[in-house]
C-alpha cells in the first residue's frame, strides 16, 4: 500500500485543509485560501465557472508562480519548445523537421503500476473478492482517507516557482457524441507539448465546455524534485503516486513526467476512468487498436484488437499487408471507445490524436509506415542520439559508429547495455501517418466487424482461434496471458495474466467488467466475432514459427472470411481454426503448420489449471458463473481430444 511519510500532526492538518480546498471545497473557502497568495492570469476570466473553480483550487493547493491557460496554438507550442530547450528538457534533432529529444530521469522511464490506485468507498468496487486470506492483485485500491492524505502529503506548494499550465482537452474528435472532455493542470511543459500531440486541446475545447460544462479533473505535478536529472527532468520517483477517484471524475498524479503516468488523457482517463464511465453508460473503453481493412473485392471492414503493452499494436495498426489486393488503414493504435448505435452496429472511435509508440523494434522492415510518420513534429524520449543529430534504437538497423545512449553517455556496445531504453517512445501526430483512415475522426465512429485478442505466447497457443460465440470470446479475454514487456516496471520474460490486455487499466472490479462484456449481446445488435491470435509462438529451437508483421494479413484475410460466414474453419477443443488449406500461405516457405496450430494436451491441461488458479485467487466470488462454465468446457474438450 501507500508509503505515507510520517510528518508532524499540525502539518498534516494544515495540508489536509489545503487539499480539501483544492479538491472540492466551497467557493468561499478556496477564495479565502487564494487571497494574496498567487497572481491570477486574466485568461482565467474566460474559463467556465466549473473549470475556473478547479483551476483556482489547484493553484491554491500547488502555489505556482503563474497560471497559463493553453490555447493549443502553434505559437504556444513553439514557445513551450523554446522554454524546454532553455531548461534542458529537450534538444533539437537537426537531422529531421521539428523533432526533439528528451532524456528523462533514469528513475522515471515507465508506468508505475505499483503506485497507481483507484479510490472508492468500498474496496470491492475496485478489487474482486479473492479466495479467503489472499489479496487479489487485480486492481489497486486506495481508501478515501488515504487518497486525501496522499494528496495532502505531496501537493501543497509543489509548484512553487513554476508555471501551472491548464490544458483543456478532448478525448475523441471535439463534438462527437462518443467523445469526452478533460482539463489537466500540470507544471510540466513536456506534458503540455505531448498532450497537444496526443489529444485535441486548447480553445476549441474551451468552446465545447461552454456548451456542456462536464469534464474530468486531472491534476498533475512532477513534484518537488528528487530525481538525478533535476534540471532537465524534474520528478520525485520515491513518492510517485497516480490516483483515480471515478465517483468525482478526478485523476491526480504526482512525481512522474513519463507517458501514462503524466499524460492523463491516455491510460488514466481513456481507460481507467473511461471503463467506469463506459460501464455506467453502456459502452466499452478498451486497450485496443482500430484498423480498417479493404479486401481484394474492395469491401472495407474494421477490426479492433487488444494486445498488452508493447506487443505490436502499433505494428498491426499500420501494417503493410503482403497479401495481394489488401489495404490496411489506421484509425488508432492503442485505445478504442466503442458503443452500439441505434442500428445495433458496434461503432468505435480512437479517443487519441497521436501515437505514443514504443520505438525499439520499429524499422523500415517491421513498420515502414511508422518510420514514414515519425520523423516530423515528433518528440522522442529516451532513444539514442547519433552524431548527425538523428535518433537510433535497437531493432532500427545497423548501429551507427558513434552514439549517445539514452542516459546521455557515449554508448559502448561491448557493455551490452541498450543504447535506447526498451520503453523509449515517439510521440507523433496521428494525422502524419500516411495510411491514416479517411474516417479516423468520424464523429459516429467506424463499424467494428471483429475483435482480436492476443499476447506474446512462446509456447502452446495456436496462431489464430475463433471463439464459438460471444461468451466464449469473453472467456478468451478473461484468460489472456502474455510475456511481460518493458512498458511498466515488470521485468523478465515471465508469462503474466493480462485479461483483455486491461490488467493495469481496469477502473473497477474485474468481475463486474466481465459481467458488462457478457451483457453486450442484446436484441437487434450485430455482435462482432471474437478471435484470439498469437504471432509469437516459437519452435523447439526458440525461433518464431510465424513470420508476423505484414504476413499477419493472411490471418486477417481468414478472419474477414469468417466474418462473412465462409465455412473455412475446423472445430478444435479451443474453438475454430482455419480448415486445412484455408489460411492463405501462398509464397511462404518452410512454414510448419502442424507446429503452428498444434494443441498440446499437457500444455492445455496446465493452462486450464493456471486459469482456474487465477480465477480463484484473483477474482474469486466475483467471477461470473459463465466463466466457470467456459473453463469446464475447455477442460472437457481437452480431456476428450
Ligand atoms: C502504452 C502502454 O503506453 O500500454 O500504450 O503502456
Ligand atoms: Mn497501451
Amino acid at each position: 500500500m501507500l508509503n505515507i511519510k510520517v510528518i508532524p500532526e499540525d502539518y498534516v492538518q494544515k495540508a489536509a485543509k489545503c487539499a480539501q480546498v483544492a479538491l472540492g471545497c466551497s467557493r468561499a473557502a478556496h477564495q479565502a485560501a487564494l487571497r494574496g497568495s498567487i497572481k491570477l492570469n486574466p485568461q482565467l476570466a474566460a474559463l467556465t465557472p466549473k473549470v475556473r473553480a478547479f483551476v483556482e483550487r489547484s493553484a491554491a493547493l500547488c502555489e505556482p508562480e503563474h497560471v497559463h491557460v493553453c490555447d493549443g496554438s502553434e505559437a504556444e507550442a513553439g514557445a513551450l519548445l523554446h522554454l524546454m530547450h532553455q531548461q534542458g528538457t529537450v534538444k533539437p534533432l537537426p537531422q529531421y523537421d521539428n523533432c526533439w529529444l528528451t532524456r528523462t530521469d533514469p528513475a522515471d522511464v515507465a508506468r508505475v503500476e505499483s503506485r497507481t490506485f483507484i479510490c472508492s468507498e468500498h474496496e470491492r468496487d475496485v478489487v474482486p473478492i479473492a479466495r479467503a486470506g489472499r489479496k487479489s492483485a487485480l486492481g489497486n485500491y486506495i481508501a478515501p482517507h488515504d487518497y486525501d492524505k496522499a494528496v495532502a502529503d505531496r501537493f501543497p506548494g509543489c509548484m512553487r516557482g513554476r508555471t501551472m499550465y491548464v490544458i483543456p482537452f478532448s478525448m475523441g474528435p471535439v463534438g462527437s457524441p462518443l467523445s469526452k472532455i478533460g482539463v489537466e493542470v500540470t507544471d510540466s511543459p513536456y506534458v503540455v507539448y505531448s498532450m497537444r500531440v496526443m489529444t485535441r486541446m486548447g480553445n476549441k475545447v474551451l468552446e465545447a465546455l461552454r456548451k456542456d460544462e462536464q469534464f474530468v479533473r486531472c491534476l498533475h505535478s512532477v513534484g518537488r524534485t528528487h530525481g538525478t536529472n533535476t534540471a532537465g527532468w524534474p520528478c520525485d520517483p520515491q513518492r510517485t503516486v497516480i490516483l483515480h477517484r471515478p465517483i468525482d471524475n478526478e485523476i491526480i498524479s504526482y512525481g512522474s513526467g513519463y507517458g501514462g503516468n503524466s499524460l492523463l488523457g491516455k491510460k488514466c482517463f481513456a481507460l481507467r476512468l473511461g471503463s467506469v464511465l463506459a460501464r455506467r453508460e453502456g459502452w466499452l473503453a478498451e486497450h485496443m487498436l482500430i484498423v480498417g481493412i479493404t479486401d481484394p473485392k474492395g469491401r472495407k471492414r474494421y477490426i479492433a484488437a487488444a494486445f498488452p503493452s508493447a506487443c505490436g499494436k502499433t505494428n498491426l495498426a499500420m501494417m503493410t499487408p503482403t497479401l495481394p489486393g489488401y489495404k490496411v488503414e489506421c484509425v488508432g493504435d492503442d485505445i478504442a471507445w466503442m458503443k452500439f448505435d441505434n442500428n445495433g452496429v458496434l461503432r468505435a472511435i480512437n479517443p487519441e490524436n497521436g501515437f505514443f509508440g514504443v520505438a525499439p523494434g520499429t524499422s523500415t522492415s517491421t513498420n515502414p509506415i511508422a518510420m514514414a510518420s515519425v520523423f516530423r513534429n515528433t518528440v522522442f524520449t529516451n532513444v539514442a542520439e547519433t552524431a548527425e543529430g538523428g535518433v537510433w534504437w535497437e531493432g532500427m538497423g545497423k548501429a551507427p559508429e558513434a552514439l549517445i545512449d539514452w542516459k546521455g553517455q557515449p554508448w559502448d556496445p561491448s557493455k551490452k547495455t541498450p543504447a535506447a531504453h526498451p520503453n523509449s517512445r515517439f510521440c507523433t501526430p496521428a494525422e502524419q501517418c500516411p495510411i491514416i483512415d479517411g474516417d479516423w475522426e468520424s464523429a459516429e465512429g467506424v463499424p467494428i466487424s471483429a475483435i482480436l485478442l492476443g499476447g506474446r505466447r512462446p509456447a502452446g497457443v495456436p496462431l489464430v482461434i475463433e471463439a464459438r460465440d460471444w461468451q466464449h470470446g469473453v472467456f478468451m479475454g478473461a484468460a489472456m496471458r502474455s510475456e511481460a514487456t518493458a512498458a511498466a516496471e515488470h521485468s523478465g520474460k515471465v508469462v503474466m495474466h493480462d485479461p483483455f490486455a486491461m490488467r493495469p487499466f481496469f477502473g473497477y472490479n474485474f468481475g463486474e467488467y466481465l459481467r458488462h462484456w457478457l451483457s453486450m449481446p442484446q436484441a437487434g445488435r450485430q455482435m462482432p466475432k471474437i478471435f484470439h491470435v498469437n504471432w509469437f509462438r516459437k519452435d523447439q529451437q526458440g525461433k518464431f514459427i510465424w513470420p508476423g508483421f505484414g504476413e499477419n494479413s493472411r490471418v486477417l484475410d481468414w478472419v474477414l472470411r469468417r466474418c462473412d460466414d465462409e465455412p473455412c474453419h475446423d472445430s478444435t477443443p479451443l474453438g475454430y481454426v482455419p480448415a486445412p488449406g484455408a489460411l492463405n500461405t501462398n509464397g511462404l516457405s518452410d512454414l510448419n503448420m502442424n507446429e503452428l496450430f498444434s494443441i498440446p494436451k499437457d500444455f492445455w491441461m496446465q493452462e486450464a489449471d493456471a486459469i482456474e488458479k487465477y480465477f480463484k485467487e484473483e477474482v474469486g466470488d466475483d467471477l461470473p458463473n459463465e466463466m466457470w462454465d467456459e473453463l469446464n468446457k475447455l477442460r472437457k474438450n481437452i480431456q476428450q481430444s
